[in-house]
């Protein structure tokens, strides 16, 4: 069986001082962790340096919170997938729902993305989930095989190596989780859709996001096809982020 991968998404948060006691405190916690999943933290790009020294040898593996759909030039304020591989990069998000919702991403843009990241080795999050509108209309299983097939119809032939994370938009950091019988009926969609296109599907992590925490992450993470987390507020407080490791 595949280990659990918990990501941890910082998004617009941080600073160099907290950044540097944040991981400390994961590196000590960890090492009194048996066997620990897989470990990842999302960060702002300015932050990558900083935080590729501060994970060297540490088991947690860097990522990105974004990558351009471009491969370079003049697209001001972007940073490319090239970029990110040489600060150590292991993974990025793409199609955050905050990146949909404030940056008007589409689900071309989103495949693009994942595109760019793959083609570069680097392995991306790709976060599908409806709205509450949606989700009450009963669009959901809909809407995610709509964002999740705009991946796989640009990247068929490597959609083994992505990761996608499930976030119910009207569950993120509003403190209101999905169920565990409702992460895993989306999940079971995504795991068909995937098979449908790979051989491989299983070897594909499928994260749920959208306000887990310490209190709530052993049953989500006891969901057969729940292969971690994507973890956002509860990422930035060494304690919870540990409790959840140690969940999973
Ligand atoms: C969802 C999640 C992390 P939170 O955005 O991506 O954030 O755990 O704060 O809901």
């Amino acid at each position: 069986m595949k280990k659990k991968l918990i990501a941890g998404n910082w998004k617009m948060n941080g600073g160099l001082a907290a950044n540097e006691a944040l991981l400390k405190a994961l590196r000590d916690g960890m090492a009194a962790i048996a066997s620990p999943c897989d470990v990842a933290v999302a960060v702002p790009a300015p932050y990558l340096a900083q935080v590729q020294a501060l994970v060297a040898g540490s088991g947690i593996a860097l990522a990105a919170q974004d990558v351009s759909a471009h491969e370079q030039g003049a697209y001001t304020g972007e940073v490319s997938a090239a970029m990110l591989k040489e600060f150590g990069a292991r993974y990025v998000l793409v199609g955050h729902s905050e990146r949909r919702q404030y940056h008007g991403e589409t689900d071309a843009v989103v495949a693009i993305k994942a595109q760019r990241a793959l083609a570069l080795g680097v392995t991306p999050i790709v976060c599908v989930g409806e709205t509450l509108a949606e989700r009450d209309a009963g669009e959901t299983e809909a809407v995610v095989k709509r964002q999740l097939a705009a991946v796989i119809h640009l990247n068929g032939h490597c959609i083994s190596e992505i990761v996608v994370a499930y976030e119910p938009v009207w569950a993120i950091g509003t403190g209101r989780t999905a169920t565990p019988a409702q992460a895993q009926a989306v999940h079971a969609v995504l795991r068909a859709q995937l098979a449908l296109a790979s051989g491989h599907a299983e070897r594909v992590h499928l994260l749920y996001g959208g306000s887990m925490n310490a209190a709530n992450a052993a049953e989500l993470l006891a969901q057969p096809d729940i292969d971690g987390g994507l973890v956002g507020g509860a990422s930035l407080k060494a304690a919870d982020f540990l409790q959840i490791m140690g969940a999973a």
